[in-house]
């Protein structure tokens, strides 16, 4: 059966001052653009012996795999990959959800990765619009209150599950209320996505891990120990890749359903989940387009400027969310065999999205911005037309007409709207049958 730990009230007390204590000794945050320290990136397309990568082939067939070693090694940690035992429990369908204007699925996937051993569950919740005639294109993210936090629609599930404390959002004692229904709902615009003929999948990121550092003994990861194993190895996934590959098994699940066409999926995420959506379409070829909602230091941003959250400082307060190995770069960005542009353009020639918001310093817009113009090489070798501008754009004049979008939108680290109106014409342009 699935396991889930609960943190006690003195425990998180005593993981707070721990916290506190180590976060004190984490320099202030630079938010001055004269202070970013010189730094020279490695080159996405010089290979590990030295050679230069000058065309399409001997990327897909060398240098992007390097890569992608580099940054499970050193970063996020490995991924375990598709479990042998999947199932998909459809436990909710109404044809004539949100007033006749849905299709709604519910749907567990249950992933038990040994015969006879402990299982996964994590549930999809799934609105398509009625009026499709064929499969449609999808969103899929994760979400952080719950599925049932993005809609009020009474028949999605309430999560039972751990959540952070967030009385605002009904969540009482790490627990969801019926009071928290419909609180996430701005970042979901439900009815505009689906009347522009998308669908759109969510997952509670809990589901997959619960976002604490409990030494990896709930969520997915213990599912996957060796004998006599207590946590993941130092390449070993971090919570980040645990969320990620949550992903790739609701792919799995709609490779399987013929209302959704699953090559022509956008993965997108806010935050640590935008962090979590890049290394989703890194690892996940199958998704189809990906979208980078402010996800900031260990995302699109270039970790070498040091500008707003370090890799120290993520290191210290997330000690769960990368990989063991990460921590040796804490202060010595420079030493870090790869930078976020190269994450970005591991996405490639796949279509990427990367926004920012002006107040969002922590984030660093300049170095998510920094991170797509310095990915354009690679989108440009593989015959796309990549960003295709040299200078950061000002706010709300998003660059999106080629294979690489990008916006810096006015206003707070939140996803709006406006960024969805961002994605959704980017994605006409990108992913609608001709
Ligand atoms: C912050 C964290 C960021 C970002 C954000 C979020 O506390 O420093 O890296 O991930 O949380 O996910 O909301």
């Amino acid at each position: 059966m699935q396991r889930e730990s609960t943190l006690s009230a003195a425990g998180l007390a005593a993981w707070t001052w721990v916290a506190a204590i180590a976060i004190a000794q984490v320099p202030e945050p630079n938010y001055d653009e004269q202070k970013v320290p010189a730094y020279v990136l490695p080159d996405p397309l010089t290979g590990a012996d030295g050679r230069a990568v000058n065309d399409a082939a001997q990327w897909c067939s060398v240098r992007r795999a390097e890569i992608l070693e580099l940054f499970r090694e050193h970063m996020y940690g490995r991924s375990p990959g598709r479990p042998a035992g999947m199932e998909y429990i459809v436990f909710d369908r109404d044809d004539q959800a949100l007033d006749g204007h849905a299709i709604r699925k519910q749907v567990t996937v249950r992933c038990t990765p040994r015969i006879q051993g402990a299982s996964l569950e994590m549930d999809i919740l799934i609105y398509l619009p009625s009026e499709a005639s064929g499969p449609v294109p999808l969103f899929v993210g994760l979400n952080f209150r719950g599925n049932h936090a993005v809609h009020p629609d009474p028949a999605i599930r309430l999560s039972q599950r751990w959540m952070h404390e967030d009385a605002e959002a009904g969540v009482v004692d790490h627990r969801a209320t019926e009071a928290s229904r419909g609180t996430a709902a701005s970042r979901w615009p439900m009815e505009t996505i689906l009347a522009r003929g998308y669908g759109l999948a969510t997952i509670y990121y809990g589901d997959i891990d619960p976002d604490f550092d409990d030494g990896f003994q709930n969520g997915v990861h213990p599912l996957y120990y060796e004998p006599g194993q207590t946590r993941p190895r130092d390449d070993q996934w971090g919570s980040i890749a645990a969320w990620a590959w949550g992903l790739s098994r609701a792919m799995d699940y709609f490779e399987t359903d013929a209302q959704i066409d699953a090559r022509r999926v956008a993965v997108l995420g806010h935050s640590r989940l935008g962090k979590t959506a890049l290394w989703a379409g890194a690892e996940d070829t199958r998704f189809a387009l990906v979208i980078s909602n402010n996800s900031g230091c260990g995302g699109a941003a270039l970790s070498r400027r040091c500008f707003g959250e370090t890799v120290e400082r993520i290191n210290t307060v997330f000690p769960h969310w990368f990989c063991r190995n990460f921590h040796q770069y804490n202060r010595r960005e420079d030493a870090l065999p790869v930078d976020q542009h190269m994450l970005v353009a591991l996405i490639a020639p796949r279509p990427v999205y990367i926004a920012s918001a002006q107040e969002d310093l922590w984030a660093d817009p300049r170095g998510e911005f920094l991170s797509a113009l310095h990915a354009d090489p690679v989108y440009r070798l593989l015959g796309t037309s990549g960003l295709g501008v040299a200078d950061m754009p000002p706010v709300d004049a998003p660059v999106a007409t080629g294979t690489i979008g990008y916006h810096l939108r006015r206003g707070e680290h939140d996803v709006t709207l406006y960024d969805w109106q961002q994605y959704l014409s980017f994605a006409d342009r990108h992913l609608r049958v001709p």
